[in-house]
């Protein structure tokens, strides 16, 4: 088998690029206006009509479409073909409201599967590597979505799936993993099981393909260093498709969205207004060659900015710097604006490792916010620093971070429950009492 080679389609001049979506995005409006009955119900609501959108500059024309529309037309109503020509569907976790389900054909399927193999390639994968994939398999699409990827770069591929870490190191020494799959916070779960058990100079591991929750650019450096890899980041979202939807090049300097197949958009999240590249903003995407679940801007509720700079990697598809977090796991907490990506920051900055939990709370009238976090083992080895001395310089760090007092305590090391996919990091009691 030959190696797969990175498509010219990633290197296309702009305006080619941009004249392929245009040309897409038209035929893309025909059909679900032809197929989809809530499609054709908003546009006529709006006013529009397929021949109205000749190209990406009448996107904007096209009204938005949100995850209660996909909750409201849950399972069956945006099907763009028979559920005759689907071949599978994956599924959101559906911890808020009701679950999203996703359909696929088999076109959809090689075109995802496509995405990933082009983020395999990026993270310098051939098909020499063992690509070992812990991602969950089943429903959530971190697993299938990188399966397909590994073996369509050519790569042996070893379904994992998560947890069972003392599985994962073995299949990983025994069979010299060189590419990892899963999430950051797994990562570094194994990076620290790696180094606990020795067994550092038996991992052959050259990358990692993480993704499907935030993660900072501390984090990035520790699980560098506990690994020994280059860290890629990876994002995507089930609505639409999975994982592959934007990937990380060798420059690690934001993620190449595929823009042969999405077209991405930054808005305001308050007034829906398109905000020009640079700005930071809501995310929304819009398939272009889906066809079973054909989404037309989608509000994804996650927000982060785009680029268009000259990246060196010689791709030309667009940047989205690393998402700040979903619009909903901001935190208002003593009226001020709190992201858990922030208190990483600062945690990481002192040496801690991601092993922390935010619990926020309402006693009376008054909101609180409390960071647990572990000492690493070293840390509680050498006992020079006392564990108030500590509490008081994270706390000190959060307030100048922050703005607000957090109170903080630091728990002993394995304390805190390791997470196996998307990590939990915040427990928000207050929604308890509304
Ligand atoms: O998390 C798909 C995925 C699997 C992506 C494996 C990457 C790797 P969902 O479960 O539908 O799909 O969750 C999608 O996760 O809207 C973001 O809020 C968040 N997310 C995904 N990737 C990243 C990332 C998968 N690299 C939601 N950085 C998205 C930050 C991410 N957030």
């Amino acid at each position: 088998m030959k190696n797969y080679y990175q498509p010219e389609i990633e290197t296309m001049p702009l305006e080619q690029l941009q004249a392929l979506q245009s040309e897409r995005l038209a035929e893309q409006v025909r059909f679900v206006y032809g197929n989809v009955k809530f499609y054709r119900d908003r546009m006529d609501e709006a006013g529009v009509k397929p021949e109205d959108v000749k190209g990406i500059g009448d996107l904007h024309k096209l009204p938005f479409i949100t995850k209660d529309d996909l909750r409201d037309q849950y399972p069956y109503g945006l099907l763009g073909v028979p559920l005759s020509d689907c071949v599978r569907i994956q599924s959101t976790s559906g911890t808020t409201g009701r679950r999203v389900v996703a359909f696929y054909t088999q076109e959809d399927i090689d075109i995802w599967d496509e995405c990933c193999a082009r983020a395999i390639v990026a993270a310098g994968g051939t098909k020499d590597d063992v690509c070992h994939v812990c991602y969950g398999y089943g429903l959530f699409t971190g697993g299938p979505g990188l399966n397909g990827g590994s073996h369509k770069v050519g790569c042996l591929t070893l379904p994992m799936s998560s947890g069972n870490t003392d599985r994962q190191l073995q299949f990983m020494t025994d069979l010299g993993s060189t590419i990892l799959c899963c999430t950051p916070s797994y990562a570094a779960n194994l990076g620290e099981a790696i180094n606990e058990r020795g067994l550092k100079d038996q991992i052959k591991l050259k990358a990692g393909i993480f993704g499907a929750e935030p993660w900072t650019e501390e984090m990035r450096h520790n699980i560098e260093e506990a690994l020994g890899i280059k860290a890629y980041d990876i994002y995507g979202l089930t609505e639409i498709s999975g994982p592959g939807v934007s990937f990380e090049c060798e420059e690690q300097a934001g993620m190449h969205i595929q823009e042969d197949h999405f077209i991405a958009e930054i808005i305001d999240p308050e007034t829906g207004e398109v905000l020009p590249e640079g700005e930071v903003g809501e995310l929304v995407f819009t398939c272009i060659t889906k066809k079973a679940f054909p989404l037309l801007r989608y509000r994804t509720r996650d927000l982060c900015r785009l680029t268009r700079k000259k990246c060196s990697c010689g791709r030309t598809h667009v940047r989205m710097m690393k998402p700040k977090g979903r619009s909903d796991d901001m935190m208002v907490v003593k009226g001020v604006n709190v992201w858990p990506s922030q208190i990483e920051a600062v945690l990481l900055n002192q040496g801690y490792q991601a092993n922390y939990q935010i619990v926020v709370d309402r006693v009376g009238n008054r909101d609180t916010i409390e960071v647990q976090v572990e000492m690493t083992a070293e840390m509680a080895e050498n006992g020079s620093t006392t564990v108030e001395a500590r509490e008081k310089k994270i706390a000190s760090g959060l307030k100048s971070m922050l703005g607000i007092s957090v109170n903080v305590k630091v728990v002993e090391p394995k304390s805190i429950t390791r997470s196996e996919g998307k990590a939990v990091r915040v427990i928000d009691k207050r929604h308890l009492y509304q």
